[in-house]
């Protein structure tokens, strides 16, 4: 905690602000911030009182629960405990008999163009029937299965099945490495793997099958009874007789009707893996009730979702965006929502802004390093600038995953909003299963580059280290001071670093602590996130935690002997890894220093996946380390953004070593 400080910057003066459109307004579920004030009085009269509300409304129970929230275990808080329900039938089931049977659920684009559409009935037919062979094949209630497909319809039909039947889903995405994808396997303790022979991306057929295939050969997983694989494309795989088996059939003959199972509240829906400051990847463990009241209850406010939208979310299954915000999120809201198999540059960068226009999208929900890329090719090719394009449909943008700056904003607003839709800077984790800090799009007046206002119940504050409350105008540490429904429930098979890293005791154990630095604005008590103050990355919006990097540099034991790793400003992708190399061996220079550069970025790509690839590696003969052997690492990240060293360098152990690291080998 002691790096908070460093994340702490004045604040932003941003003068530029956006009341909601007087029609979006007047539409709205949310019509004006006395409506949004009204919601956060009432949490705060009877907290319990209020979320117990939400849950009823928006969640449909098989046995009503008569306990809100159980703070008797704190910091392991429970949630609706003793009531049931089934996530999947509050996605699919629910809507029988209404409405929405017969309306589209999804409208999936091939990454090569090729469009298909399912309704809600059809949708549930394929879960019961996936679900039916899962339990043909043994998977029960209580087990893990890993899911490891491209973006798909069957994709989703994979997780809403194991949703379906009480088994826990592990989503892992597909850029990770064999080595990942065996760490997830082992450390969840799953007993299925569902995988797709290959995923198309830009026009590419990518192996995955093969990589689970790897990934088990590395040992440990014998827990594994069966491998389930989508016949994404007619090339063939290859097979292994008795484990593995084709979605054909695990299909074969099974029943499109499947009982959904009443679980728990408190039953883990899912764990997913993400990147922490220390070692391992940490499996998130989130509850079935509070994360399906959140994801369907910030669909309806911070999406405004209407019956005619047509809602699309550019974020992968494997993340917690694609989790809450396109396999469960969207369907508990009935919503009509577009899956994108392919990549924003195919077969130009103009994609996105078509299928916008094809589709008839009204919201569209992205990233701030998509948007940034998609500037830049729009300002170098007037053939793929969004101008080419109809965008009326679109009645609000959203953004998620990292801090969007000012200037992207400004364009997302004119060039993609044509300065009519609302932007909703949505700012979550995680850990946190659902929308934290966000503009309600008929209610709050834009700042760009603030995620402005915690959602009503939401306790988000800024404090220092022993947690007082900061002014406004002054920076601290994110934290939320009362547990909510769709929070991290545990760390899987780690509940004492759930505690340590969410619940630390100088903050009296029970205050959730977020990671990341924020400031709230003098003016409005807007929040601002100024980034990550542990060791964790934020590049293209991906979580990465530079100790796994350094490790997996580290594990090349016959070439590297020491390695540290840090961000720097990057301008497309926010952050950008840079690692320091010790080797085995003098420090290398041209084309030895560029190839071996080479090297360990493709092993770093084999360790982990080519997302963690560093931008810049530099060698030297040792690292900048105080007397106690420590390493600098603020050090590193001034050299790694090429500023001068102007901190107080005098507690080195060998300062000489800075020059030699600044200069490019
Ligand atoms: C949903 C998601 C979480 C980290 C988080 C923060 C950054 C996400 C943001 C944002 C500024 C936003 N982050 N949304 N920073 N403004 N609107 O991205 O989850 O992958 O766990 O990442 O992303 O640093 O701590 P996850």
């Amino acid at each position: 905690m002691s790096t908070a400080t460093s994340a702490i910057e004045s604040v932003l003066v941003e003068n530029r602000v956006f009341p909601p459109p007087a029609t979006f307004a007047a539409q709205a579920r949310i019509a004006s911030m006395e409506q949004y004030q009204a919601l956060c009085d009432e949490a705060e009269r009877d907290y319990e009182g209020y979320w117990a509300r939400l849950a009823r409304e928006n969640v449909v129970w098989s046995k009503p629960f008569t306990q809100v929230l159980d703070e008797s275990n704190a910091p392991f808080f429970q949630w609706f405990a003793d009531g049931e329900l089934n996530a999947s039938a509050n996605c699919l089931d629910k809507h029988m008999g209404t409405p929405v049977e017969h309306k589209t659920a999804i409208i999936f684009e091939a990454d090569g163009g090729e469009v298909t559409k399912v309704t809600y009935r059809e949708l549930l037919e394929r879960v019961s029937q996936f679900a039916n062979g899962l339990k043909a094949h043994g998977v029960q209630k209580g087990d893990r299965v890993l899911i490891y497909m491209p973006m798909t319809i069957e994709g989703v039909v994979a997780m809403q099945a194991c949703a379906r039947i009480g088994a826990t889903h592990s989503v892992v995405f597909g850029g990770f490495s064999a080595k990942a994808v065996q760490e997830r396997i082992v450390d969840v303790g799953a007993v299925a793997v569902i995988t797709s022979n290959y995923q198309m991306r830009g026009g590419k057929e990518l192996p995955l099958k093969s990589i689970v295939d790897d990934a088990l050969a590395l040992g440990g997983c014998e827990a594994i009874k069966n491998v389930f694989v989508y016949e994404r494309t007619p090339t063939a795989c290859n097979l292994v007789a008795g484990r593995d088996k084709t979605f054909g059939e695990l299909l074969q003959g099974q029943s499109k009707e499947c009982a959904p199972v009443a679980v728990g509240a408190e039953h883990p829906l899912f764990i997913l893996y993400t990147s922490g400051s220390t070692g391992k990847p940490k499996g998130v463990q989130h509850a079935t009730g509070g994360y399906m009241l959140w994801a369907k209850q910030t669909v309806d406010w911070t999406f405004d979702m209407k019956d005619s939208d047509v809602f699309w979310c550019t974020a992968d299954i494997g993340w917690i965006t694609g989790h809450t915000y396109v396999a469960y999120g969207p369907l508990a809201a009935g919503a009509t929502q577009i899956v994108f198999e392919g990549v924003p540059t195919f077969p130009n960068a103009g994609r996105f802004w078509q299928m916008i226009e094809r589709h008839g999208c009204t919201i569209f929900y992205t990233a701030p390093t998509a948007i940034r890329s998609l500037i830049k090719a729009a300002d170098s090719d007037a053939a793929v600038h969004p101008k080419n394009w109809d965008l009326s449909s679109l009645r609000l943008l959203g953004s998620v995953g990292e801090p969007i700056n000012p200037e992207a904003w400004m364009w997302y607003h004119k060039h993609i909003g044509a300065e009519r839709c609302p932007i909703v800077d949505t700012f979550w984790q995680t850990e946190n299963g659902g929308h934290m800090i966000t503009p309600l799009p008929g209610a709050t007046p834009l700042v760009p580059g603030s995620c402005t206002l915690p959602l009503p119940g939401i306790t988000a504050a800024i404090v220092d280290e022993t947690g007082n409350d900061m002014a406004n105008g002054a920076g601290g540490m994110l934290v939320v001071k009362k547990p909510w429904p769709s929070m991290i429930r545990n760390i899987w098979g780690d509940p004492e670093r759930f505690k340590k890293s969410y619940f630390p005791e100088e903050l009296g154990g029970k205050t959730y602590l977020a990671g990341d630095g924020a400031v709230r604005s003098v003016d409005r008590g807007y929040f601002r996130i100024t980034g990550r103050i542990d060791d964790v990355l934020n590049v293209s919006g991906h979580r990465m935690g530079t100790m796994e990097i350094e490790s997996a540099l580290v594990s090349k034991t016959d070439l590297v002997a020491e390695a540290a790793v840090v961000g720097r400003p990057d301008d497309l992708t926010g952050e950008a890894i840079c690692a320091f190399v010790v080797l085995k061996r003098p420090v290398p220079h041209g084309e030895e220093a560029k190839q071996l550069a080479n090297e360990l970025r493709n092993w770093v790509a084999k360790e982990i996946g080519p997302i963690a690839k560093p931008k810049d590696i530099r060698f030297g003969e040792n690292l900048p380390k105080t007397r106690s052997g420590k390493i600098m690492r603020r050090l590193l990240r001034s050299i790694a953004k090429g500023e001068a060293i102007t901190q107080d360098t005098s507690t080195l152990e060998n300062p000489a070593i800075l020059e030699q690291l600044a200069k490019t080998n």
